[in-house]
């Protein structure tokens, strides 16, 4: 089971979520691109004003856009990798920590888990060393001039203020003309299935119809004609 949150990590994620609806104080976007010659998705990397657990990280990522799929960056190939680390995360580099990624063993050691479920196949550029039982991955660069990597790191120091959000496409509006048709034939069914009633009404003497064919409206008629 995933260790519930402490009441410092559920207060600073309620402050957290209150600045993303309203002015988005002390959260920055440093970079944003969206990968449209592979899976279309979104990744954004923000900076946070204060150090956060990684499953602080992981509800803010979760809640991020409400019109879409969001959460914590997942990377199932090299080609997702290498692109976002080379729009995003390279441009803004810094000495260590890079932002909190998508991934954890903290249910079995060792066996590291996407928070989307995918398979965790692609293993990327990792040195998951457990130190310290470290469980959370985060995107890291181990030198000044080493490449970026990821690296395990635990939820109680290290904690990052970055973290990298991966966005699915916003669901489709329907076009005009398809919600006009959608909402429209309904209605036009729904005329014509009245209109056919009323000629019932109309053409079928009362007197000769048993009312178990007439319509409500029909037997309303009836009893008003009465
Ligand atoms: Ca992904
Ligand atoms: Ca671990
Ligand atoms: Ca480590």
């Amino acid at each position: 089971m995933p260790r519930p949150l402490f009441l410092k990590e559920t207060i600073l994620l309620f402050v957290l979520l209150v600045f993303q609806g309203d002015s988005k104080a002390g959260i920055i976007e440093l970079g944003r691109y969206t990968w449209t010659s592979g899976n279309n998705h979104t990744f954004v990397l923000v900076q946070l004003d204060s150090y956060v657990s990684w499953h602080s990280a992981r509800l803010f990522a979760d809640q991020f856009d409400s019109t879409r799929s969001s959460y914590l960056a997942t990377f199932t190939s090299d080609a997702e990798w290498t692109v976002i680390r080379d729009s995003v995360l390279q441009p803004n580099r810094r000495e260590f920590d890079q932002a909190w990624l998508g991934a954890t063993d903290e249910l079995n050691e060792g066996q590291w888990k996407w928070v989307t479920g995918e398979a965790f196949s692609y293993t990327g550029p990792a040195t998951l060393d457990n130190l310290d039982n470290e469980d959370y991955l985060v995107a890291w660069r181990f030198g000044a001039n080493d490449p970026l990597q990821w690296n395990d790191i635990n939820d109680i120091r290290n904690n990052s203020d970055r973290l990298l959000i991966e966005m699915e496409p916003a669901t489709a509006v329907p076009e005009p003309s398809s919600l006009i048709i959608a909402l429209g034939l309904p209605v036009i069914l729904a005329i014509r299935s009245k209109k056919r009633m009323r000629i019932t009404c109309l053409t079928h003497s009362p007197n000769n119809v048993s009312p178990d064919v007439l319509s409500l409206s029909c037997l309303s008629k009836k009893s008003n004609s009465n």
